[in-house]
């Protein structure tokens, strides 16, 4: 907003020098329990303000911010994530990935932002994305592959991003198909893969993915308090998210040239290996009605398949699922 804009821009002018309550008043016209409301929000953001009695308020620690140079170095890869466009706030990261895949950037190119206002998940959902504390990023790719094989990327990505969790966090987190990444049982992450496509041809795959990473639970809004997580609550310790972000683009390029070199199979072998509904009774809600029973695995093309309570096998493309 423009009095947090203000705010931020007399801190940084006045350095070491504190600011008082009223001096803060009039500079935004309002109240000084309005200004101390605005503190309390910058504090939420990651601001560190100390406050001493007759002098004001100074800032004494900025959030961490992921930075471009943070990410690219020590960063090995070919192509996936060479080339950062890195914002501050976003509507969305999708939004503006898409812009950038009909302008012909390189492919691996990749939007992150430090926060989105309107960031949404499948069937325009919403995705809850607050600033500093998550990866919220969407990647831009061209494979040279059939239309149908584009669902099997996002089974892909959540292979990347589980092996990433793993090797930054050690713990071990599960897939529930297609897009969720759970620990505990509740959802830390979530994929959305979107097309730009004309006739049977793809011109490119966005995909987006979501990883709470230092969020607190009270960072949640209540109907997600129960429902997701983040890699701080699971694990104890703030982690940087830049290295995690590495970490996601490595194990995402060599995955991605497997699969392009020999398809989906090596793939959907990983896939299992992480994959907690197979074997499991559940429901699918899909577009079009609700499918129960047993899921048996999904196919050599990523389409799972449940058997239902009188033998008959179904395939399901998309669904929410519940165990
Ligand atoms: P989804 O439709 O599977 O999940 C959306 C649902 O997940 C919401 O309805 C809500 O219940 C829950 N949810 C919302 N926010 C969170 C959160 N932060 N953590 C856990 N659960 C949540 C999943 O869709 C796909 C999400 C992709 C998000 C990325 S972020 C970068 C890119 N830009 C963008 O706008 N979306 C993608």
């Amino acid at each position: 907003s423009e009095i947090r804009k203000k705010l931020l821009d007399s801190f940084t002018s006045a350095g070491e020098s504190y600011l008082s309550g009223q001096f803060l008043a009039e500079l935004i016209g309002c109240s000084r329990t309005a200004v101390w409301k605005h503190i309390e929000e910058l504090r939420k953001e990651g601001f560190e303000l100390e406050a001493v009695r007759k002098k004001g308020y100074r800032i004494i620690k900025t959030p961490e911010k992921i930075t471009a140079d943070e990410i690219r170095l020590g960063l090995t890869t070919e192509f996936i994530g060479k080339n950062i466009h890195y914002e501050e706030t976003v509507e969305s990261t999708q939004k503006i990935a898409h812009r950038l895949a009909s302008e012909n950037v390189p492919e691996g190119t990749v939007v992150i932002a430090e926060e989105q206002i309107s960031g949404r998940g499948r069937m325009n959902r919403p995705w809850h994305s607050p600033k500093y504390t998550g990866i919220w990023m969407s990647l831009i790719l061209r494979p040279n592959v059939p239309l149908t094989k584009a669902p099997q990327l996002t089974l892909l990505t959540a292979v990347a991003i589980v092996q990433a969790i793993e090797e930054v966090t050690g713990l071990n987190p599960e897939i529930k198909w297609p897009n969720d990444i759970l620990l505990n049982g509740k959802k830390i992450t979530g994929i959305l893969t979107e097309m730009q496509a004309e006739a049977d041809q793809i011109h490119s795959i966005i995909i987006g993915m979501g990883l709470n990473v230092n969020q607190t639970k009270d960072d949640f809004p209540p109907e997600l308090q129960n429902i997701a997580s983040s890699l701080l609550i699971e694990k104890g310790d703030a982690l940087s998210r830049a290295s995690i972000i590495r970490s996601i683009f490595t194990h995402f390029e060599k995955l991605y040239l497997l699969f392009l070199e020999k398809g989906f199979y090596p793939i959907k072998l990983l896939w299992e290996g992480y994959a907690i509904s197979i074997g499991k009774m559940l429901k699918a809600r899909t577009l079009t009605g609700v499918i129960e029973g047993k899921a048996l695995g999904i196919t050599d093309e990523g389409v799972l398949k449940i058997e239902d309570a009188s033998g008959v096998i179904h395939h399901v493309y998309s669904a929410d699922i519940e165990l």
